[in-house]
């Protein structure tokens, strides 16, 4: 059977420099991906299709990141039964406009949204690392490692920083 990969569709080519922060992470947790410039409003026959296909070929999560009237996230979920994590993009009015049209879906039709912008675009693969974790118990131990060198980052800035206070 084939890796599950995660497929990341991006609204406009002007999204990518936000969601290379999570081809960043796909690639340090070593999860195969494939990345599309692909729109709701503009390409919708070719979104649609992409999913169809990217599902059929054992698709995992979709990622899906758009700014203004976002309406990827949610025409991607109305396609597939995977989950889908919707990055909101800052396009105008500081990205409020994306993240209310990503998070306000209607019942029955699922988007896991996470926050505005870079930190969303990892946290987006961060969930998409874990979904596929339950399965993947040498990717869950990766994840496992990640938090623990992350919290030792923190201990170590602390320290740092009570060194300087004492002068
Ligand atoms: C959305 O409209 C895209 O996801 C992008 O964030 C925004 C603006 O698109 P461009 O005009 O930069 O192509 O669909």
């Amino acid at each position: 059977m084939n890796k599950p990969f995660v497929a990341i569709l991006m609204g406009s080519d002007s999204d990518l420099p936000v969601m290379e922060a999570a081809f960043e992470v796909l690639k340090g947790l070593a999860i195969p991906f494939e990345a599309k410039v692909t729109s709701a409003h503009r390409t919708p026959k070719a979104t649609h299709d992409y999913v169809v296909d990217a599902d059929r070929r054992g698709c995992a999560v979709f990622i899906c990141a758009a700014g203004m009237a976002a309406h990827l996230a949610g025409a991607v979920a109305a396609t597939t039964l995977k989950p889908v994590v919707g990055v909101p993009i800052n396009s105008s009015l500081d990205g409020l406009d994306a993240l209310l049209s990503t998070v306000q879906m209607p019942a029955g039709i699922p988007v896991a949204s996470v926050a505005i912008g870079k930190a969303g675009a990892k946290n987006a693969a961060y969930l998409a690392a874990q979904i596929i974790g339950i399965a993947d118990s040498q990717l869950h131990q990766k994840l496992i490692e990640e938090r623990a060198a992350a919290a030792a980052a923190v201990v170590a800035k602390d320290a740092a920083l009570q060194k300087q206070l004492a002068g």
